[in-house]
């Protein structure tokens, strides 16, 4: 961008853009000339024919304010003068102009003072401040210019009158009534009447933090998007996960889908990437989206169930929706209920297009892997944690955060070529399907790290708005059909969730590049637009804010042909081939969850017409899945539903390794999961604060628990501060526990159901248990099989090692049916 600079009088015109501020003339002509038109200079309205002439210094003194008005007018005049015509008009037409549009040309040399609104603008106050900077744009700053700080200050009202009295309402005589012109309190009532938004129609349920992306791999041969332009570079983001279906104050476990949504601010502009914990969706059609929606929210008539698919109205919707079986399997999969939004992966879903600077495009998918590997909850557990920590997920970021113990992930692409596309079995721009690994690697382009927590959970995590219509140089749109409805839905929904179209200048979605634009106005505008120009082309403003051509957003110019029409490419007519996948590549374990989700979803349904319709479904999936669910709701397996087309499964891997969770354990390390010690009198309590201290060390988040909050004073002489009890954190809330006693703790296991249930859960969800003492008989006094040896601890810290390594593995799920059950 041309820098301006202040107006001189010295200047002389040289053409093209450049514009003088003044005439020659020193006679008696010019200064006629100069004082026959310059009362128009005081006018809003009308003006000479040939415009004011420039005055001279000193003949006459008109005076500074008459002199810069006319020097404005004039110098207008010149600046529109300079553009005869709109020379960009005639490249808006033609397949050439298309592919490379042209940037605009702004003026070089124009002064400052032409641009302004008024004469006035440099008449400063308090309020006003001076001028603004050429090409201000405030908003784009970090957010440290919104961030408001009470500390040391008077509490006032919202227009900054201090508040005598923040106790009691004005009265008339201390037992009257409140006086209507409680200024004070109105103020504060109305505010607070009008203090909750619309929550989002899906995804409402969320939590967020910041933190940044670094490029670690380049792929500027594949997309010119900033963000990969350079190892080592790190673009801010802002990252919202959420659960779908329920209300905002919804539990965090249940079992659903999440949400994984990044704004990335990049200088190009916003780029958002607002992607889900699973790579496929149920349906293959924006138009199938509020069906979908509808029928998984609570049902109309009752409002029942909350942030629950276990009910009719989904389940009907779905089982008349073969093509939504591949995702059912991801749903009723361990995946719908993760230990941690720092333990799932994020997914794209669609395919996208990186288009690189010379305008050459491949398609894509975007993977984000989390390093801590991917875990989930069990059932059982995930139920419990709804009780016990509704906030289970919520708690966990913040707390991780604030602990040091950054999530972090990766991020990978599968790239491919439209040629390699036409080859797949499945199409790609069908939301329903995933790319297998086996067919496109991942290659590993950067990492995710987050590192910030909020300031305030409402200004970020709530006001952010996400938009699949947020795309920057580099990175544009597929065909697919899911996702080109998205791009219209998610810009409307702001409007009436944030109150207006302006929901782009709140500071949380503001973009760190300068916004200019001819927008102007709309219900809580922010900014002070300077200048009377607000329209493009124009000449009063040398045709400024230019159009960028080259410089700016391109889309793609993909050739597309064909008849107007409603309707799907064959081959999404598939609906079974990739469910199939994914169930033979689960593991044992993830297989037996998914054949109690399913059993658990459909005994909640009432209708047995809608239960054997999924059955039906389940049938061409796996004939063990369908015979196991079709038992557990105590009916015969019914005939498969119909397949519209053949299933070629020789057309995909045998087994696809990535989408068995276990195929990502992560690093191994505890990456502050919890740990409970429970420790008695009986307890070595030196060797207990080692082991505290070694697990704090390793990265866990170790706490002592006990029955109530009474101190424990060992053998050895030391007191061990109680934390927290079993009862209000219960064994759910833990990843694994410690335990160091002796005969006394085996009779408070025998006195206490709630301690015994601990132990007992802690066995069953397949999580760590170490034992400090020699074998003292403490798992046998919890119902625990003494045949399962639980990491008897010999060298306390080697054994504290093998424990964090353990924790930061996959749960032992042989566990949850071994004999006898506890
Ligand atoms: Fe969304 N979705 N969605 N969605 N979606 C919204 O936007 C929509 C879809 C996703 O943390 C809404 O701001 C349509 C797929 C996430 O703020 C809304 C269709 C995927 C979030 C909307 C889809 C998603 C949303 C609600 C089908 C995974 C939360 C509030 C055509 C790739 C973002 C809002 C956040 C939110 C519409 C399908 C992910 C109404 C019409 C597929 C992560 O605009």
């Amino acid at each position: 961008m041309a820098a301006r600079k202040p107006a001189s009088r010295g200047s002389t015109r040289s053409g093209g853009n450049t514009v003088a501020t003044r005439s020659p003339a020193g006679n008696v002509a010019a200064l006629e000339a100069m004082l026959t038109p310059s009362g128009s200079a005081l006018s809003t309205v009308a003006g000479p024919a040939q415009g004011a002439a420039l005055p001279v210094a000193g003949e006459p003194d008109l005076g500074d304010v008459l002199t810069a008005l006319m020097v404005r007018q004039a110098g207008t005049d010149a600046l529109a003068r300079s553009m005869p015509q709109n020379a960009l008009k005639a490249e808006e037409y033609g397949l050439a102009a298309a592919y490379s549009p042209v940037a605009g040309t702004p003026p070089t040399d124009v002064a400052v003072s032409l641009g302004a609104s008024t004469r006035t603008e440099s008449n400063e106050s308090a309020k006003t401040g001076s001028a603004a900077p050429p090409g201000a744009d405030p908003s784009a700053e970090a957010l440290i210019h919104a961030r408001a700080d009470g500390s040391g200050q008077m509490l006032t009202t919202n227009q900054g009158v201090r508040i005598a009295d923040n106790q009691s309402s004005l009265k008339i005589g201390l037992r009257g009534p409140t006086a209507l012109e409680d200024f004070i309190l109105r103020e504060k009532i109305t505010h607070f009447d009008h203090e909750r938004i619309p929550e989002r129609v899906v995804h409402a349920r969320g939590s967020g933090a910041h933190g940044y992306f670094e490029c670690t791999a380049p792929i500027i041969e594949l997309t010119a998007a900033v963000p990969f332009a350079k190892s080592g570079k790190r673009t801010p983001v802002f990252v919202r996960f959420s659960t779908v279906a329920g209300e905002r104050g919804s539990a965090d476990t249940v079992r659903d889908v999440r949400g994984f949504a990044i704004k990335f601010y990049t200088e190009d502009g916003n780029w958002d990437l607002v992607g889900n914990n699973m790579p496929v969706f149920f349906i293959q059609d924006a138009m199938k989206f509020p069906d979908l929606v509808h029928a998984v929210k609570p049902e109309p008539n009752n409002g029942i169930p909350q942030a629950s698919s276990a009910h009719d109205t989904f389940w009907d919707f779905v089982s008349l929706m073969p093509e939504s079986t591949h995702m059912l399997l991801w749903q009723m999969s361990d995946r719908a209920i993760p230990r941690s939004y720092r333990m799932m992966q994020g997914f794209g879903v669609h395919t996208f297009r990186l288009v690189n600077a010379e305008g050459q495009s491949v398609f894509c998918k975007f993977h984000f892997n989390p390093v801590a590997g991917t875990h989930s909850l069990a059932w059982d557990e995930a139920v419990k944690i709804s009780g016990a920590d509704a906030d289970f997920h919520r708690r966990d970021l913040w707390e991780a955060i604030e602990g040091g113990a950054y999530p972090e992930w990766e991020l990978a692409l599968q790239v491919f070529t439209e040629e390699q596309a036409e080859d797949f079995a499945f199409d790609v721009l069908d939301s329903t399907k995933l790319i297998p690994e086996e067919l496109v690697p991942l290659q590993v382009v950067g990492r995710l790290v987050l590192n910030r927590n909020p300031d305030n959970f409402f200004a970020e995590t709530e006001q952010v708005a996400f938009c699949t219509a947020h795309l920057i140089p580099g990175i544009d749109f597929s065909n697919d059909p899911l996702l080109q409805g998205r791009i219209h839905s998610y810009l409307d929904t702001q409007i009436s969730r944030l109150g207006g179209a302006n929901f782009h200048q709140l500071p949380i979605n503001a973009p760190l590049a300068p916004v200019h634009n001819n927008q102007r106005d709309g219900q809580r505008q922010q900014a002070v637009h300077r200048g009377r120009v607000a329209y493009e082309p124009n000449s009063l403003a040398g045709g400024c804010p230019f159009q960028a051509g080259m410089n700016g957003f391109v889309s793609f110019p993909e050739t597309v042909a064909g008849d107007k029409v409603r309707g799907k490419p064959e081959r999404f007519a598939d609906h079974y081939s990739q469910a199939r996948l994914f169930w033979r590549s689960q593991s044992a374990a993830e297989q037996r969850h998914i054949i109690n989700a399913f059993s658990f979803e459909l005994t909640r349904v009432q209708t047995p017409a809608v239960r054997e319709r999924v059955l039906s479904l389940l049938a061409n999936v796996d004939t063990r899945l369908v015979a196991a669910v079709a038992t557990n709701l105590g009916v015969g397996v019914p005939g498969a539903a119909p397949m519209l087309v053949e299933v070629d499964d020789a057309r995909l891997p045998e087994h696809s390794t990535g989408l068995s969770l276990t195929s990502r354990p992560g690093n191994g390390e505890p990456n502050a999961r919890r740990v409970a010690i429970i420790a008695d009198a009986g307890a070595q309590g030196a060797s207990v604060l080692q082991a505290y201290a070694r697990l704090l060390a390793r990265g866990a988040v170790a706490r002592m628990v006990g029955a109530n909050l009474q101190p424990v004073v060992t053998e050895d002489g030391h007191t061990l501060p109680i934390e927290a009890t079993c009862e209000t954190l219960p064994s759910v809330l833990w990843d694994g526990v410690v335990i160091a006693g002796s005969e006394t703790l085996v009779e408070e296991i025998g006195r206490n159901a709630v301690l015994r249930t601990f132990l007992a859960e802690q066995y069953r969800h397949g999580k760590p248990m170490l034992v400090l003492n020699e074998d003292t008989g403490v798992l046998q006094a919890a119902g625990i099989p003494a045949d399962k040896p639980v990491a008897p601890a010999v060298d306390l810290l080697a054994s504290i090692d093998r424990f964090c390594a353990a924790l930061g593995s996959a749960r032992d799920w042989s566990r949850e049916t071994d004999p006898p059950r506890v």
